[in-house]
């Protein structure tokens, strides 16, 4: 089914100076539209061009004469593109002025601006995606390592809305079994049949309960691991990233209470996205700034997903470093030695005591030793050798994850359901409803107000 839609238009490049920028343009109208501000060097009807070919001339406005740019004019004409509709790219000079006014003048000839991520949503309505192939595109703009976006490039090709459709077909045939029974209850066919039913659910519940496994994974690849450094003042947190990132991101100093404000950056091992958190120095004071980061400092690790708890090699443990600790309880933490360049004065003892069955890695931040096995413990603890980059199904995205959830537990249910011996019409209702969870990952069964949520996160052009 085709639907209607007006002819949109937005700069589709990033506003700022570059080499090149381009309006796009899609919808019935963008030929005409073209037509009135194009004038190409050799003679031609622009309108009457071939599909998917490029053109070489000047944006003229048509009531002052007045040029605007040279440019490049894609045609491409549906249903072979993008939106799966008519889009005009034009290519012009990159900066801020040009293309804005050739959008200005797009837009004064017919075209209506677009909405953040209306191409990829057109582009959705018209069938050319699914909803979870419209996600990836957002997942690779926003992607930040060569892992992540892997992942999103596998969605983006189909293979979680493939896996979807598997699942599906799945539970279309549990269904067909279950009117089956409905139309022909005979007694000694359904106690088999029930039996039949009963396996088939638990098979689909296997494959749902795999899906969201691989979600926490997923959730680390797209967002990056919440890596917070904690630990009491001038132990060496702010040097530790620096090092790690290896350019001088947070200052240092040799006065305790240097840092105030959280910092945050981004690394990678191995293709994990790290979002490392420099914090300030937990100590108890009455300063009012450094207060204040103490109190970040808090917050941050109770989000972070690994603590990188630094200490200090070149003396001996503290009050502080003890009560540091009571507030990590229950979190993933590896303890970083720092300092152990300088003599060794903290009690090998009492840190032993204190890291119990603990990961301990020995570092030195001026000297930069200790820092790639510290890589390999972040990333075995993290994945623990379980996800490779190989994988085919992970759920990368949160509302992906949620939509599992419940459809799991409808077929937790259905399960329940059958071997209480309910009714046939009860068991159906859980069936339709793990049904309908799945399709809001494709898009089938979305509400128009979820989609019109996934598309606002987009930027406007794309
Ligand atoms: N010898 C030696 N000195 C270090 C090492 N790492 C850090 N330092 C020094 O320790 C002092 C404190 O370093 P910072 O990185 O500012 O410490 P911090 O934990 O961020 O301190 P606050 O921000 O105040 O909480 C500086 O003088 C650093 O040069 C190290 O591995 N060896
Ligand atoms: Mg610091």
């Amino acid at each position: 089914m085709e639907m209607e839609f007006d002819t949109i238009a937005a700069i589709s490049t990033f506003p700022g100076e570059a080499g090149i920028g381009i309006v796009r343009i899609s919808g019935d109208e963008a030929l005409e539209i073209i037509s009135k501000i194009f004038r190409p060097f050799r003679k031609k009807d622009i309108k009457s061009v071939k599909s998917h070919t490029i053109h070489y001339g000047h944006i003229v406005d048509p009531e002052t004469g007045e040029v605007y740019d040279e440019v490049l004019v894609t045609v491409m004409r549906k249903p072979n593109t993008y939106t799966r509709e008519d889009v005009v790219e034009i290519n012009c000079h990159g900066g801020i002025v040009v293309s804005s006014k050739i959008l200005e003048l797009v837009l004064k000839h017919g075209a209506r601006l677009a909405e953040p991520g209306e191409f990829t949503k057109r582009a959705f309505l018209n069938g050319r995606i699914d909803l979870s192939q419209a996600e990836a595109v957002i997942d690779i703009i926003t992607s930040k390592t060569m892992l992540a976006n892997r992942y999103a490039q596998k969605q983006l090709a189909g293979v979680l809305g493939q896996k979807m459709k598997d699942l599906k077909n799945k539970i279309m045939e549990l269904l067909s079994h279950l009117l089956a029974l409905i139309d022909f209850p005979e007694e000694d066919v359904e106690e088999l049949e029930r039996e039949e039913i009963k396996r088939r659910a638990k098979d689909i519940l296997n494959d749902i309960e795999y899906l969201i496994a691989s979600s926490e994974s997923g959730r680390i690849i797209r967002e990056g691991l919440k890596t917070a450094i904690i630990g009491k003042p001038n132990v060496g947190k702010s040097s530790l990233l620096n090092a790690l990132l290896k350019q001088n991101r947070a200052i240092v100093t040799d006065i305790p209470g240097t840092t105030r404000d959280v910092i945050e950056e981004y690394m990678n091992i191995k293709g994990i996205p790290i979002k490392l958190i420099d914090t300030a120095g937990i100590r108890h004071t009455d300063e009012l700034v450094e207060k204040i980061g103490v109190e970040k400092s808090k917050e941050v690790l109770a989000e972070a997903d690994l603590i990188l708890f630094v200490l200090d090699a070149s003396r001996d443990l503290t009050k502080e470093d003890y009560e540091i600790f009571d507030i990590l309880s229950g979190k993933n933490i590896i303890f970083v030695l720092n300092k152990v360049d300088l003599p060794k004065k903290i009690d090998e003892e009492e840190l032993k005591k204190l890291v119990g069955n603990g990961i301990i890695v020995e570092v030195s931040t001026v000297e930069r030793t200790g820092l790639d096995k510290l890589e390999s413990e972040i990333y075995n603890l993290v994945f623990k050798g379980k996800v490779s980059a190989t994988e085919e199904e992970i759920i990368t995205n949160a509302r992906h994850r949620e939509v599992l959830i419940n459809a799991k537990k409808h077929m937790e249910s259905v399960i329940e359901a059958i071997e209480k011996g309910y009714s046939e019409d009860l068991i159906t209702i859980d069936v339709n409803g793990a049904l309908n969870e799945i399709g809001k990952i494709t898009g089938e069964t979305a509400t128009e107000d979820v989609i019109n949520q996934i598309f606002e996160r987009f930027c406007v052009g794309k």
